[in-house]
């Protein structure tokens, strides 16, 4: 496949890299994607209107189950070839900076040092009052479907939310910045498993290609950030970027 070539021929020259990461690089680990994450007991739920402060608002239960939930499903699942080739990028481009959108910690237990999650975790709750952190997973054991009571802050007894960041909310400053700099001064930006559809994180391979620089897309599906991408590789991640890695640095 030429495109791989050409990708690997990049990311192999490269010096600073950009790793830009959405769902579909958890979705052979067996995390449902966000777009595909209501399925079971949770499908006649809209997930876009249940990742918003207006639902937890009006039934904090409802979202706290739902939440707590993925994180148990998450605890159960391994990283993937996915999450590990882009450690192994790591290795080899020590100006490597992962960006991730997901609110797993699946890059973390695949080797990545410092993801910058973007949209925050679901491993770090904190009060919806006073936003102190607060312990994850101290509270009642979720079951799918199942609405769950938040457990209370122990400073002013305010409701305790997921860390995640939802529609409407703003992006952690410092996560957005390192994210734009990173974009703006990179030799190579490689998106994968995004649908590109939520801003402004749609933004980030936008500004590595607005600057020049080569954008490489790992997607099985089109998305619009195809007409922006330098290369567009179609396929899982799990497959592919192992196979990016060992056409950049082949093992001998
Ligand atoms: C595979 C695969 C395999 C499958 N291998 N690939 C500009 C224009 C229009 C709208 C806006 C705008 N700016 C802001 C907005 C509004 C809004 C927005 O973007 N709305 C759009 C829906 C139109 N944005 C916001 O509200 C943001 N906040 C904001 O702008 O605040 C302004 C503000 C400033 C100052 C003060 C106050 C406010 C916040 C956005 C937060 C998004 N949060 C979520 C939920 C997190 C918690 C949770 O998980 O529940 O983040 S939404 C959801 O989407 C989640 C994801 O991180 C994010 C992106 O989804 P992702 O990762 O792309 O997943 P999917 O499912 O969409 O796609 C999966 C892809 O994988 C597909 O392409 C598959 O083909 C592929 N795939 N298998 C590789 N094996
Ligand atoms: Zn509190």
């Amino acid at each position: 496949m030429d495109d791989l070539r050409d990708a690997a021929a990049a990311l192999a020259e490269a010096r600073r890299v950009v790793v830009f990461t959405g769902a579909g690089i958890s979705a052979e680990s067996g995390v449902p994607t966000f777009r595909d994450a209501l399925t079971g007991l949770w499908e006649r739920f809209d997930a876009q209107a249940l990742a918003t402060p207006q639902a937890f608002a009006d039934d904090p239960d409802l979202v706290w189950g739902w939440y707590e939930w993925r994180r148990t499903v998450i605890d159960q699942v391994r990283p993937n070839p996915g999450h590990v080739a882009v450690a192994t990028i790591e290795a080899h481009v020590p100006h490597t900076v992962v960006v991730t959108q997901n609110v797993d910690d699946l890059h973390e237990r695949g080797g990545s040092s410092a993801p910058v999650h973007l949209h925050g975790s679901l491993f770090t709750p904190r009060c919806a009052g006073c936003a102190r952190p607060a312990p994850a997973g101290t509270g009642a054991e979720p079951e799918q479907g199942r609405r769950l009571a938040p457990p209370r802050c122990a400073h002013c007894a305010g409701p305790i939310r997921p860390g995640v960041v939802w529609f409407g909310e703003a992006l952690p400053e410092e996560a957005l910045e390192t994210a734009v700099q990173e974009a703006t001064d990179c030799d190579v930006l490689l998106t994968v498993g995004t649908s590109g559809l939520v801003y402004p994180a749609a933004e980030i391979p936008k500004v590595a290609a607005m600057f020049g620089h080569t954008v490489i897309q790992v997607n099985p599906r089109p998305t619009p950030l195809d007409e922006v991408a330098t290369l567009n590789l179609r396929g899982p991640a799990a497959t592919l970027l192992p196979a990016l890695v060992e056409a950049a640095w082949p093992v001998s």
